[in-house]
């Protein structure tokens, strides 16, 4: 017996805890920038997992290396050395510039990693009283789901009912460079921060913003930590955001993208004495820095720089941008974005970006909506001008048919 959709979605309603709200589409296959559901009906993937399929669907050279390497030695734990890990360390602090690395799985991962190698530094290295230790971040973050993560949310439905909640962390509005210095104390080991919020909505600071916020860093002896989970390995159209703004971050965190939509693979960079604050015991992950998770890393990183995505995303991201831009609509408050990382935000009085969302998968684009009224376009970053032009063709009519 062959289960169709409605069978799919009905085990799925039965079975699963219902913390997500997919669109009733079940996906079978994927490949580049499509991917096809059970019915046989194919979609321009606009999401692509969230900017973790950067590299596109089953990249075949990615997947060369996963099954290769799989048919090695796929995890040693970190208890033994494995002959992936310092390959993987060499090509990612040469592509990075940074001095050393720690890898993880998840994003969330990475985050909290970063946050306990920051706090130690700030004791041992700082000079902060023991306990002291306070992290600043941004209102309308987004960094992940653990606990400790939560705990500096401002967003009800992260927090709301999870609580007691981490003490130690500040907020401030993000994109407002005054609001970090006026928060620093003697206590402050580091400020966390991404350099386009991405669940927030494609949130874009202000320009001169970051180059600010490095200067009032280094100038306080804060540690700047960029969570380049979203926004790294090419999205925005650069290998990091950073680069935009012309700044070098202290620790900067990526995810995502590293695993090429395979493999659940992150890491955290440092250009400090930040990560060689802790010591044997201090922290780890049983499957942190496998010989999957580095073979798969290392091929995710040689075809994002080979191929040329991080290029194709800032080329294709200014075209997508303005084809967006250029829709006559008057449901549209703002369309935004920085390489293949694009919003479109409907007037609030629109009510809902989902039916957008919903009428653009009838027409074969897969998009999400984010808090309400807004919806991202973030394709993998091997799409080509003829896919964009295909794409609007489409998009166009759902923004201006109903308008009327
Ligand atoms: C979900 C958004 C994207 C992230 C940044 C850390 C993490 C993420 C900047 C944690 C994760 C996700 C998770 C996903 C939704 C999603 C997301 F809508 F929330 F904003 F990507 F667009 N830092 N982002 O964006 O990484 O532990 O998940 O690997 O369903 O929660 P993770």
């Amino acid at each position: 017996m062959t289960l169709d959709t409605h069978d799919f979605i009905a085990i799925e309603s039965r079975l699963g805890a219902h913390n997500y709200k997919p669109l009733d589409v079940v996906l079978t296959r994927g490949e580049g920038v499509w991917v096809y559901d059970i019915e046989g009906n194919r979609y321009l993937d606009c999401l692509a997992a969230y900017s973790a399929v950067n590299q596109g669907h089953c990249h075949p050279k990615i997947l060369a290396a996963m099954v290769e390497q799989a048919g090695k030695l796929t995890l040693t734990s970190r208890a033994f050395r494995n002959d992936q890990l310092a390959l993987l360390y060499e090509e990612l602090a040469a592509l990075t510039n940074s001095h050393k690395v720690l890898p993880m799985n998840s994003g969330a991962e990475a985050v909290e990693t970063a946050i306990k190698a920051v706090r130690k530094w700030g004791y041992e290295v700082k000079g902060v009283p023991d306990g002291q230790a306070e992290i600043i971040v941004c209102a309308d973050n987004f960094h992940g789901r653990t606990l400790g993560i939560i705990s500096f949310s401002t967003d009800p439905d992260a927090r709301g009912g999870f609580g007691p909640f981490a003490p130690g962390f500040r907020i401030i509005p993000f994109g407002d460079a005054e609001a970090l210095e006026a928060a620093i104390t003697p206590n402050t080991v580091g400020f966390l921060v991404e350099p386009i919020q991405g669940e927030a909505g494609v949130n874009i600071p202000p320009s001169g913003y970051f180059k600010r916020v490095r200067e009032i860093c280094t100038a306080h002896n804060v540690t700047l930590i960029l969570d380049e989970i979203q926004t790294g390995l090419g999205r925005t159209g650069k290998l990091l955001a950073e680069e935009h703004e012309g700044i070098v971050a202290d620790v900067t965190l990526i995810g995502k993208a590293l695993g090429g939509g395979f493999y659940p693979v992150s890491a955290v960079l440092s250009n400090t004495e930040v990560l060689g604050t802790l010591k044997p015991g201090q922290h780890g992950s049983t499957f942190g820095g496998n010989p999957l998770a580095c073979a798969v890393a290392r091929a995710a990183l040689k075809v994002l720089v080979e191929e040329g995505m991080v290029e194709n995303s800032a080329r294709l991201g200014a075209y997508f941008l303005e084809r967006l831009k250029a829709m006559r609509s008057n449901l549209i408050r703002d369309v935004r974005g920085r390489g293949l990382m694009l919003a479109v935000e409907l007037h609030p009085e629109v009510g809902g970006a989902r039916p957008f969302v919903e009428a653009l998968r009838g027409k074969g684009i897969l998009a999400k909506d984010t808090h309400d009224h807004t919806i991202r376009f973030a394709p993998p970053l091997v799409i080509t001008r003829e896919e964009i032009d295909w794409a609007m063709e489409r998009i166009e009519p759902v923004f201006t048919a109903s308008a009327a």
